[in-house]
């Protein structure tokens, strides 16, 4: 098939999950055409069957705002007939699901009908889409998408519940390549030269994410365990923890190592994995975490219960109950062999998730919709 993806082409969850799921087609022999403002993060443009084509916003000062959404529905129209697309696949509704409405509108005019599927992966639908400003849109264009698939249970009661959808939803839940972790590896490591624990934070450091929870979490860790943190991401959020920290005393046992490409690498470094977010509809580094051996301390919000499943892969806490993440973190961290027990079953947790089982569940979707504009 030849296939046009759209995404954030940023660290956000639905723009690495978007990537992954191009490379794997890519690698099943499909054409995968990314259709981006700027390129991915985890894409490597070299790969055989990958094509990328950038979204131009031309800077004009009439302009305070830049119209994104035409240059992108322009873009998804000239790709579609030059490399005469199958489908398009939209990650992420606002705004790429209405783009390609218009996209579609304008190609039918010339006699193509491309199918489009549009994924619904959290904020979108949770916070941003709820908005007032974009409800009708959103609504609008979820609905005239030939398929909508969401990326947990969860999520789809969310949008079934604030939107009027008249369209079934399927959900497919996200996915990790397991092959890229190994947890047998020994990657202990500078961070904890003197055998310190371990503990991770991924994500965007958007208050969504609690990364302020994040740092009272772990100092009250350190009041038992000889433990370090590792924050990955950037974001708005960033300054207020690490003033937090420097204000708990813990500074020094805290690195913020910003977007690094390591992610891989530290996660199998890490003995524990933190994520007390506000709401999360499936909880994609978590996963990424589970995948790589760690146990998971996560809130039960949204879809994390679906993926981090309480006193087996880690445990879940309620939003903001600081003192109950404290101690079930310390219970994992102070028993090596609890510790392994949950380390083992974290990631046959993630293997429910894995490429193999998941990919193919987006290849289906596809058949099924060109199936169903043949017939029309
Ligand atoms: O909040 C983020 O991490 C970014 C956001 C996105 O759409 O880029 O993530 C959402 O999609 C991810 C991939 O499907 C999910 O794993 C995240 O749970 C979800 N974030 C939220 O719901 C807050």
């Amino acid at each position: 098939m030849k296939i046009g993806i759209v995404c954030y082409p940023t660290f956000g969850g639905s723009g690495v999950l978007a990537t992954e799921l191009g490379k794997y087609l890519a690698r099943e022999g499909h054409r995968i055409h990314f259709i981006t403002y700027s390129q991915p993060v985890r894409l490597d443009i070299l790969e055989e069957n990958i094509y990328y084509h950038e979204v131009n916003v031309q800077d004009y000062p009439l302009f305070e705002y830049q119209p994104y959404e035409l240059a992108l529905s322009s873009k998804m129209v000239n790709v579609a007939l030059k490399y005469k697309l199958d489908l398009l696949h939209v990650h992420y509704a606002i705004p790429h699901a209405y783009a390609a409405y218009m996209a579609k509108q304008i190609l039918k005019e010339q006699n193509v009908d491309t199918p489009i599927i549009t994924t619904l992966h959290g904020t979108d639908i949770t916070l941003v889409g709820r908005n007032p400003s974009y409800k009708p849109a959103v609504t609008f264009s979820i609905n005239h998408s030939d398929k909508v698939t969401s990326v947990s249970e969860s999520l789809k009661k969310d949008t079934l519940d604030f939107f009027g959808i008249k369209r079934p939803i399927e959900v497919i839940h996200n996915f990790v390549d397991l092959s890229l972790y190994n947890p047998e590896q020994d990657c202990k490591n500078t961070f904890a030269p003197n055998g310190e624990k371990i503990v991770t934070h991924i994500s965007n450091f958007r208050k969504v994410k609690r990364i302020v929870d994040v740092v009272h979490i772990f100092k009250g860790i350190t009041e038992k365990i000889n433990a370090v943190l590792l924050m990955i991401g950037e974001g708005p959020e960033k300054e207020k923890a690490r003033a937090l920290a420097l204000e708990l005393g813990i500074a020094d046992r805290i690195k913020f190592l910003g977007k690094t490409s390591e992610v891989v690498r530290v996660l199998c470094m890490s003995d524990l994995f933190l994520l007390p977010s506000e709401k999360e509809s499936f909880g994609l580094a978590a996963l990424e975490a589970m995948a790589a051996g760690v146990p998971v301390i996560s809130t039960d919000t949204g879809g994390l219960p679906e993926v981090n499943i309480d006193g087996l892969s880690g445990y879940t806490c309620g939003v903001g109950d600081i003192e109950g993440m404290v101690q079930r973190s310390i219970s994992i961290l102070e028993d090596n062999l609890l510790q392994a027990r949950f380390s083992k079953r974290a990631r046959k947790q993630a293997e429910k998730f894995s490429l193999e089982r998941i990919g193919p569940q987006y290849l289906q979707v596809y058949r099924e919709a060109i199936a169903e504009k043949a017939k029309v």
